[in-house]
């Protein structure tokens, strides 16, 4: 079966911002897109209906570190894959669990061969090579599987990242060897997507987009940013490897992040993001909103009996008002985290659909400034 398809429709004049498609046997993506986090194949307070009917997504994101542990992949194999699993027949990409498990911090170990780590769950021991990943992600079944990649964690020495990315190209050439002698399984196509490293060194980075680039994939990811460094530098580093990126192919920012980062980053030339901010946010009562940033929890909403956003179209956002809202949170009603979680995440879905059409318009860039201080806004 051929690779997915990755076609332009539109480039930004004044930018680096692109609309294309990106084209899977389960279906179609229009980018620059917004993928939810459906970590444990649940987003979390979220339906797969409604993640169809209301936030409109059309592809989400699994973690091979957390379904590796539950399920397992003898059950997920059994059903069929994932998408079988939820029930979710859209595009599916996981996440290889290398930044997960690098998460763990002294419950891991790093060697040549792979990393050991312990489960948080039970403490139990395991080890993820770029082998056993692969096979993992082959077993999960998504239609975008991301390769085992170490991300280092800012700052780091320029001997730690430059030896980190070494390793993490060295295990991509595994991974790659890998996918080549084992079958997809389920009968549809599998994109493997390499993740540039290299931390924030200008020289690293421009190394490490280089050799992923020449690996031709059906689409590359921007790895190691966003994890404490300054948004200037994120912005920066994303700008040079895209450089390096093929134009051609679609590229991923991994793990960005706010609407004003999303922006910024399509202006870059980024197409795909994924983040837990709405969901893990918005169960904390934080809502981005098409007029700035909202705490719900706050007691000046109690009496403010306008919808939570009218600046889109929603069927929870033009419905439930801040008031009735924030009285939820009040009462710890799980309906909260439930409208928190979808309005949020119907916004993120609005906000790349609009700068998508914002491009296809070819005003993007004037948008684009004009909406950036409004998003950052404090309400
Ligand atoms: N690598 C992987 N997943 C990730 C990251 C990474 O560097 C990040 C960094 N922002 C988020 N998710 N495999």
């Amino acid at each position: 079966m051929p690779a997915l398809q990755f076609s332009i429709q539109q480039v930004d004049s004044a930018s680096a911002a692109r609309a294309g498609t990106i084209v899977t046997d389960h279906g179609t993506i229009q980018t620059p897109i917004f993928m939810p986090v459906g970590t444990v194949g649940s987003v979390k307070a979220v339906t797969q209906q409604q993640l169809n009917a209301d936030v409109k997504a059309q592809i989400i994101l699994g973690n091979t570190y957390h379904l590796y542990l539950r399920p397992g992949i003898e059950i997920l194999n059994k059903a069929g894959g994932l998408h079988q699993f939820m029930g979710w027949h859209k595009p599916i990409l996981t996440d290889s669990g290398g930044y997960q498990v690098f998460s763990l911090g002294s419950q891991r170990k790093i060697k040549e061969e792979g990393v050991t780590f312990q489960s948080h769950i039970d403490g139990s021991r395991h080890l993820f090579t770029p082998e056993n990943v692969m096979d993992i992600e082959r077993n999960i079944g998504a239609d975008i599987i991301m390769a085992f990649d170490e991300c280092p964690p800012y700052p780091s020495e320029y001997q730690y990242a430059k030896n980190s990315m070494e390793l993490t190209h060295r295990w991509l050439d595994r991974c790659i060897a890998r996918l080549k002698e084992t079958p997809d399984l389920y009968g549809y196509t599998q994109n493997l997507f390499p993740i540039v490293q290299g931390g924030t060194y200008k020289d690293l980075r421009t190394a490490s987009a280089q050799y992923i680039a020449d690996k031709n994939a059906a689409g590359n990811a921007i790895g190691g940013l966003s994890v404490g460094e300054p948004e200037a530098m994120m912005y920066d580093f994303t700008a040079l490897c895209c450089e390096f990126l093929p134009v051609e192919k679609p590229r991923y920012l991994m793990g960005v992040g706010t609407p004003w980062n999303i922006l910024e980053s399509i202006a870059l030339g980024v197409d795909m993001f994924d983040c837990v901010m709405p969901t893990r946010n918005g169960r904390n009562g934080m809502l981005f909103t098409s007029k700035g940033v909202i705490n719900i929890k706050n007691k000046k909403w109690a009496t403010d009996f306008s919808v939570i956003d009218d600046g889109f179209i929603s069927n929870i956002s033009n419905y439930y008002t801040k008031a009735y809202l924030r009285h939820l949170f009040a009462a710890d009603e799980i309906l909260a985290l439930q409208i928190a979680s979808l309005h949020n995440l119907s916004f993120y879905l609005w906000l790349v659909g609009e700068a998508r059409n914002q491009i296809l318009n070819g005003n993007f860039y004037a948008w684009k400034q004009e909406m950036v201080p409004i998003l950052k806004q404090r309400l």
